[in-house]
């Protein structure tokens, strides 16, 4: 488990359905660690250990978590089950798999049926780094520390993009 912020228990679970999707989740854990969120990292793997699972989900709310990101890759059930078994809002983070390169991923954790919402992210690196975007910036809307530094992070990647040059035409 990973916390900071001196707060008493973690904020954000990141979970993945195995060490093999760290490679990609590991960006989202990297944003929380730049902005100073509580947060914890597991492998909670929807069909090898689907107690696991329920467990997990069941104690979210009572543990204090705000959001849940949830990667996994192929058939992807992870983030729709913990949607299935907690109100804390599931972030889904479709990795990128062997095969069918994250389009299963995808389908998997965005087809949920109506009623039960994961909010489903890029497949990717990206995707693990917006998901923990938008948890910063959900929590942000009751941190004015949290959001000022969410709005430096947007102007430094504007700067950034209005610094970009392109080659002249040869
Ligand atoms: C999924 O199966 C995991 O989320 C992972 O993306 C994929 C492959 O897992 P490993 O066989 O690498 O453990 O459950």
């Amino acid at each position: 488990m990973t916390t900071t912020n001196n707060l008493p228990g973690p904020l954000v679970g990141v979970v993945m359905g195995s060490s093999s999707d760290w490679e990609t989740m590991q960006h989202a854990v990297q944003i929380l660690q730049q902005f100073g969120v509580a947060h914890e990292a597991r492998v909670v793997s929807a069909h090898r250990m689907p107690d696991d699972l329920f467990a997990y989900a069941e104690q979210a709310s009572g543990r204090g978590l705000q959001a849940i990101i949830a990667g996994a890759g192929g058939a992807a059930h992870l983030p729709g089950m913990l949607a299935a078994k907690t109100i804390v809002p599931v972030l889904g983070v479709p990795v990128a798999s062997k095969h069918l390169q994250g389009v299963d991923s995808l389908h998997s954790i965005v087809q949920m049926p109506k009623g039960v919402p994961v909010a489903t992210f890029a497949i990717g690196n990206a995707g693990a780094a917006n998901a923990a975007l938008f948890a910063v910036a959900q929590l942000a809307l009751h941190d004015k520390a949290l959001a000022d530094k969410l709005n430096a992070f947007r102007a430094e990647q504007t700067a950034a993009a209005r610094a970009m040059s392109l080659p002249v035409p040869g």
